[in-house]
């Protein structure tokens, strides 16, 4: 059932602006801005045109006081965000005025929206599908610029399509086997079991390429979680500093420097990067210290990506081996910081202790060689797919599972027509991947899971 009460809500960010824009959806949008809106011209909102604006004041239709100046934008159904009409006051972006403005719409009879109510809407009136709705929160959270344009390409349907494409081709061979099932008498060539195993086989393909880029649309999502790590005074902090450009870490001589955990977001090549300096890891008997040392190694165990950092200008010691015990089975990249010094170190000495793990040679405190780390880093999350094709990336838990299943139930398809079983059992499996795949664009999928979806929203969205 469509909604019927027309909702209101402060669509702008908190705090101060230039502008605060308070914004109303639903049948009543028109009359409720009417009735505290003063336009500078003789128009009434009821009468303004479509996508156009109007100058006037909010005025309090009780005590008549007025509240602000402001515009006043009119998008009429279906040609709005929520395919409602739609109103959007713009009065100047402080709390007050905001929040002044937005009670009058709910005296006039507006209700207050819920988070991503607006959005809901427009999912719900088939403006967008579900998975251009989950990207619209994907835009705004967008880190970096290869974030954003995965964001982008999901809102504009890129991921979308390439879904409805295997729907639409399941579909259709539903449709043969449905047909040859129904009218065996007439003369409709029937699809051959090997028929149907070819495009099948095909469809499963191309939903394993789809799969094969969940990992880095995930990273482009969420960031990659990046731990630094090493034993104490090898450069952490400094590289820490380096990479964000700033002296954010405290950075001295004193081993056992850093004590608790610190992130920040980098960009790195296009990769949001969630980097994490951690307490030098030895044994200690200072107590704060210690803790550091287990917070440590507890981040280091959910990382994506481990740098491990190693001094050039000293020998290898028990420390430097015992941090690289816990990088075994890891994803994790060899540091040697600190070779604008005399090297102690040799190289041969360091791929040795490396145990295949990739080495590069920096200095933090010069920068040199953190170009080929970034470097490093970018090829791993990409993984030698092309930056640029971001826009059909499978970035969220819910489209990898829904895949995942979809292509389990085609393997069933497959084992059905290994089987021999007759064209019914193909179908039965067939529709069950096809309505799996439609929890993507929401067309399968049950309110719970789309209440869950826009709770995640902001108010006003
Ligand atoms: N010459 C040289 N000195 C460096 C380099 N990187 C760090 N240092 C110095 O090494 C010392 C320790 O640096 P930090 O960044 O504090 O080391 P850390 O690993 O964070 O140390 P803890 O927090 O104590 O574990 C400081 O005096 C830095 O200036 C480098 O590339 N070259
Ligand atoms: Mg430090």
């Amino acid at each position: 059932m469509l909604p019927e009460d027309t909702i209101a809500a402060i669509a702008t960010a908190i705090g101060e602006g230039g502008i605060g824009i308070v914004r109303l959806s639903g049948p009543q949008a028109l009359n409720i801005a009417g009735e505290m809106f003063r336009a500078a011209s003789t128009l009434p909102v009821s009468e303004q045109p479509s996508r156009t604006a109007a100058y006037g004041h909010i005025v309090d239709p009780v005590c008549k006081e007025t509240v602000d100046e402001v515009l006043l934008l009119v998008m009429r159904a279906p040609r709005s965000y929520t395919r409602e009409d739609v109103v959007e006051i713009y009065c100047h972006g402080g709390p007050m005025p905001l929040k002044r403005i937005l009670e009058l719409t709910l005296k006039a009879g507006a209700r207050l929206a819920e988070p991503g109510e607006f959005t809901k809407r427009a999912f719900l009136n088939g403006r967008l599908d579900l998975s251009q709705a989950e990207a619209v929160i994907d835009v705004i959270r967008a880190k970096t610029d290869s974030s954003l344009r995965m964001a982008v390409g999901h809102l504009s349907g890129a991921f979308s399509s390439r879904v409805l494409q295997c729907r639409r081709q399941i579909l259709q061979l539903i449709a043969q086997l449905e047909a040859a099932i129904d009218f065996p008498e007439e003369d409709i060539e029937a699809m051959t079991a090997q028929q149907v195993e070819t495009v099948v086989r095909q469809l499963s393909a191309d939903i394993a390429g789809l799969l094969s880029t969940a990992q880095t649309g995930r990273i482009l999502r969420e960031g990659l979680k990046t731990v630094i790590i090493g034993k104490p005074n090898v450069g952490k902090s400094s590289l820490l500093n380096t990479l964000l450009g700033e002296d954010r870490a405290i950075v001295t001589d004193i081993p056992g420097t850093t004590r608790d955990i610190i992130e920040e977001y980098v960009n790195i090549g296009g990769v949001p990067l969630k980097v994490i300096d951690t307490a030098g890891i030895r044994e200690s008997a200072d107590e704060v210290e210690k803790i550091g040392v287990e917070k440590a190694l507890a981040v280091m165990a959910e990382a994506d990506l481990i740098l491990l950092l190693l001094d050039a200008s000293t020998p290898l010691t028990d420390e430097d081996k015992e941090v690289m015990a816990h990088l075994a089975g890891r994803q994790a990249i060899v540091l040697v910081n600190k070779t604008d010094l005399p090297a102690v170190l040799t190289m041969g000495e360091v791929e040795a202790f490396a145990a295949g793990k990739t080495v590069i040679k920096i200095s933090a405190l010069e920068g040199t060689g953190v170009a080929a780390l970034e470097k490093a880093i970018v090829d791993l999350v990409y993984s030698g797919r092309v930056s640029q094709g971001e826009g059909a990336f499978v970035n969220n838990v819910r489209h990898k599972h829904i895949l995942e299943l979809a292509q389990s139930l085609l393997a069933e398809v497959l084992a059905t027509i290994a089987a021999d079983m007759p064209p019914d059992c193909i179908v039965v499996d067939l529709r069950a991947a096809w309505e799996k795949l439609g929890e993507i664009s929401g067309e399968t999928v049950g309110e719970d899971i789309i209440d869950q979806i826009f709770s995640q929203f902001c108010i006003g969205k």
